[in-house]
């Protein structure tokens, strides 16, 4: 996206792309300026702070981080920034994400990390948190997520059974 990106997402590895699609594709739908990198806690620990660190100043409003195995990169994050970080448990090992879910919804007191559900799922949602987030601000966005609300109760409406 061209604008200045409102919502930071970033993923552990490259790996993990495939799960945080339905955040990009929700925050595309929804016009939300965005941008997404692969960075992590324990690979690319410095280059994870530059970008947290400045994610203010650049424009950035809320953080989305995508993790599995151990997943620390939400709660590093969050330990670098009083922006929201959005967290999405990822299924990578063989505990299929209950691992990553644990680590990111159990952040000590005092620095907080909102965790959504394991996989695509919560990846949407990390998605339409932050656009409710910016919502609160954004009477245009507003309408947008409103109506895509909307669009998803008509949906359900519309589906047919077998006869
Ligand atoms: C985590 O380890 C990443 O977030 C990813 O979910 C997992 C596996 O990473 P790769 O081995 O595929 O790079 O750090």
């Amino acid at each position: 996206m061209s604008e200045q990106p409102l919502v930071g997402i970033v993923m552990g590895s490259k790996s993990d792309y495939d799960v945080l699609l339905p955040a990009i594709e929700i925050l595309r739908a929804l016009e939300i300026p965005h941008e997404a990198r692969v960075l992590s806690a324990h690979r690319t620990p410095e280059q994870l702070s530059e970008y947290v660190e400045t994610a203010r100043e650049r424009g950035l409003q809320v953080l989305i981080a995508g993790a599995g195995g151990a997943a620390h990169l939400a709660g590093v994050m969050a330990a670098k920034t009083l922006l929201p970080v959005l967290a999405v448990p990822i299924a990578a090992t063989s505990l299929n994400g209950l691992d990553s879910l644990l680590s990111m919804v159990q952040m000590p007191k005092g620095v907080p990390v909102g965790t959504l559900a394991i996989g695509k799922p919560g990846a949407a949602n990390a998605a339409l948190l932050a656009a409710e987030i910016l919502a609160l601000t954004d009477t245009a966005l507003y309408d947008r997520l409103a109506a895509w609300r909307v669009a998803r109760a008509q949906e359900v409406l519309e589906q047919t059974l077998p006869e």
